[in-house]
């Protein structure tokens, strides 16, 4: 897969060069690339931002450096194939970013991020991205971020891990949070009994007896339990999908 991101702080990607995501860029299974909007300025100032017509507070991104950006990744990541990316723009106003949409993109060969800052970019920059490619504006959650950058971190991270060899075990994979609707039962390693300080902390007792089928019951019920407590709003939808045998739902 290839991915390129387009920023004013090309710096903050910078932990792409760590732990798994790293070694997949070191295995060829992740090719990245970065770009520094400013470099696509033409002015002395290396101008990015403008005041908003129409007045308002903060600053706009210009369209200029951002379509000469764009215009450069397109071409630079031209194969034979003349592909273009699947461009994927950060902001609190996109669409939800979910584990479902993480493998839609893992499934795609190429993927670019454009990393706004201030109150956004110019809207005729969707435009010409739309006339070039698909594009998709996705968020993180019901927040607002200073820029795009912290997002992608997130989002390259969520997608990366989902390629085949990036996450050693698969097995891993399948039966973590968000898979199959529910979050993740609680896991626990020695010492079976913990003296923590004048308090006993015991591992629960099915996980120590042996029976898998017990094992496999408490952790759905687990499962289930904590999904209805931190995330009602799942338990609707998981119980649609029939990943809720033992749960009421009125
Ligand atoms: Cl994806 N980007 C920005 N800038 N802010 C956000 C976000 C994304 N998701 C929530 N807030």
């Amino acid at each position: 897969m290839r991915l390129d991101v387009v920023s004013i702080f090309p710096e903050y990607l910078a932990p792409l060069d760590l732990s798994l995501i790293g070694r997949a860029r070191r295995d060829g299974l992740l090719a990245l690339h970065v770009h520094d909007l400013r470099e696509f300025t033409s002015d002395r100032h290396r101008t990015v931002d403008d005041s908003p017509f129409g007045g308002g507070a903060g600053m706009v991104m210009k369209p200029e450096p951002w379509a000469a950006a764009l215009d450069h990744v397109v071409s630079d990541g031209a194969g034979p194939d003349a592909a273009v990316p699947h461009l994927l723009v950060p902001g609190p106003g996109g669409v939800p970013f979910t584990q479902a949409m993480a493998h839609r993109l893992a499934a795609e060969p190429w993927l670019a991020f454009a990393c706004g800052r201030y109150e956004g970019i110019d809207e005729r920059v969707y435009e010409h991205a739309a006339a070039r490619m698909p594009v998709t504006v996705v968020s993180l959650g019901d927040y607002v971020l200073n820029g795009g950058e912290v997002a992608v971190l997130a989002m390259v991270e969520a997608v990366a891990r989902l390629l085949p060899g990036v996450v050693g075990n698969a097995a891993s994979l399948v039966e973590e949070s968000h898979e199959g609707g529910l979050l993740e039962y609680p896991v626990y390693t020695r010492p079976a009994s913990w003296a923590d300080g004048d308090t006993v902390r015991d591992v629960p007792p099915v996980l120590l007896s042996g029976d898998h089928g017990a094992i496999a019951r408490w952790r759905h019920d687990e499962r289930v339990a904590r999904t209805a407590a931190r995330r009602p709003d799942l338990v609707a939808v998981a119980a649609t999908v029939g990943g809720l045998d033992d749960l009421e739902v009125t």
